[in-house]
């Protein structure tokens, strides 16, 4: 028997379980035909978790409720990466599970259930609650500043879970006026949402502009009877049925461009083999080749350089988005230079990407490039066209300062 998940959707507690699913790689379904309120509250389903409530998940070994609790025996089952990899990680991911639920989840929760008809709003206590979430996000954001993730340097399940948290504040109850006390959350929040695996469950995520009022009793009455259910557009999308042929693989919109005169291979070769003479050779080897028809060049440079105060952080920061630029090996090189001897260190780039715009499908799958801002190099502007040569052969100082790290991508 297949994993079945009981609940009804959109619901973050679903999204936490299909994400660890996405990243372990284990197939969990969603019960068809489930009525929120009605079939919770079957003898059937009252088997399954005693108390009633949503999520649930059936396996072939029994019944398992709490979302936590699914999560994790989600993630147990073929990725234990999920975990951090040695036990002081284990501890840290579990420490921050807690953290998410009981210092974050419940703030969030008791300000959003009378906002949503549940319960009766009782001034003191959202005070309480809003007043205790700022303090948790106020240390979270502490946390933060020198660290992408939680634990390690990848996605662990205490980012799961954390996430899909804060994803019902961002989206319901807290607006930019509220969230940008907390910039390292807020760039959190949006890095872990942009996952691909995230991203294929919870789709685009959008903040709230405004905080909802609270609901009157009569409104909380009718916001009471069993809801209907939910539209299907709204459930997250169901794994392809195995039989499904698979679909031919689209062709990258690159390929269709007119030929180019530049060799993009030619260019990473030319680079990797000069070893002397560098402004001679692989300069200007580049602007012989240069195409502007079927090539541009771009200027990045990171938003939060006051983020990078830890020398490995920002380094680990770089690395990680050139990993995450794999898939676009075949179209683009690119130069990243982290700048400064002391902190906070500055990270700036140069990027060459087949055809006129930054592809559309690096913006798309690679979240790290919205961390940066883009300029196009106007290469008419000959102070640009040194700039250029400058980042390509690492020059130091480099506009006045050394450089801590030069990174390629080719
Ligand atoms: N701690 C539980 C919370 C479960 C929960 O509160 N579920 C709500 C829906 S989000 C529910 O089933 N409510 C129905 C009820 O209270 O009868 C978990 O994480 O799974």
């Amino acid at each position: 028997m297949a994993l079945v998940l009981h609940s009804w959707t959109p619901s973050k507690n679903v999204y936490k379980v299909l994400i660890a699913a996405e990243y372990s790689g284990v197939k969990v379904d969603l019960a068809p035909d489930f009525t929120m309120g009605v079939t919770n509250k079957s003898p059937e389903f009252l088997k399954l978790n005693p108390i009633g409530k949503v999520p649930v998940l059936e396996t072939p070994d029994g019944a398992i409720f709490e979302s936590n609790a699914i999560t994790r025996y989600v993630a147990r089952l073929k990725d234990s990466s999920l975990f951090g990899s040695s036990s002081i990680d284990y501890g840290h991911v579990e420490q921050w599970i807690d953290f998410s639920t009981l210092e974050i989840d419940i703030h969030i929760s008791t300000m959003l259930a009378p906002r949503f008809g549940y319960g009766v709003n009782h001034a003191p206590a959202e005070e309480a609650a809003n007043a205790a979430l700022k303090r948790s996000l106020g240390a979270l954001n502490s946390y933060l500043a020198s660290n992408t993730f939680l634990v390690g340097h990848s996605v662990t399940l205490a980012d799961i879970v954390l996430t899909c948290n804060l994803y019902y504040g961002f989206t319901y109850m807290l607006p930019k006026s509220f969230t940008s006390a907390f910039p390292h959350v807020e760039r959190y929040f949006w890095t872990l949402v942009n996952q691909p695996n995230f991203k294929k469950i919870i789709g685009e995520v959008k903040q709230t502009d405004s905080v909802p009022p609270v609901k009157t009793p009569e409104e909380a009455a009718a916001a009471a009877k069993p809801k209907p259910e939910p539209k299907q557009e709204e459930k997250p999308k169901a794994a392809p049925a195995e039989e499904e042929a698979p679909k031919p693989k689209a062709k990258n919109p690159l390929d269709l461009l007119p030929p180019s005169t530049m060799i993009l291979d030619e260019w990473k070769r030319l680079y990797s083999n000069t070893k002397t003479n560098f402004r001679e050779v692989a300069i200007k080897g580049f602007w012989d080749m240069y195409d502007p028809e079927g090539y541009s060049l771009w200027f990045c440079d990171y938003k939060y350089n006051d983020e990078n105060t830890v020398s490995f952080v920002t380094l680990n920061k770089v690395g990680g988005f050139l990993q995450r630029m794999d898939l676009a090996r075949k179209y683009a090189f690119g130069k990243m230079l982290v700048i400064g001897s002391v902190a906070p260190y500055k990270v700036k780039g140069l990027w060459l990407f087949r055809g006129k715009e930054i592809p559309q499908f690096v913006l798309d799958e690679c979240y790290d490039m919205e961390l940066y801002e883009w300029k196009k190099v106007d290469i008419s502007d000959e102070a640009q066209k040194e700039r250029v040569n400058q980042m390509i052969e690492d020059q130091e100082p480099f506009e006045g300062e050394a450089l801590l790290d030069a990174k390629c991508f080719k």
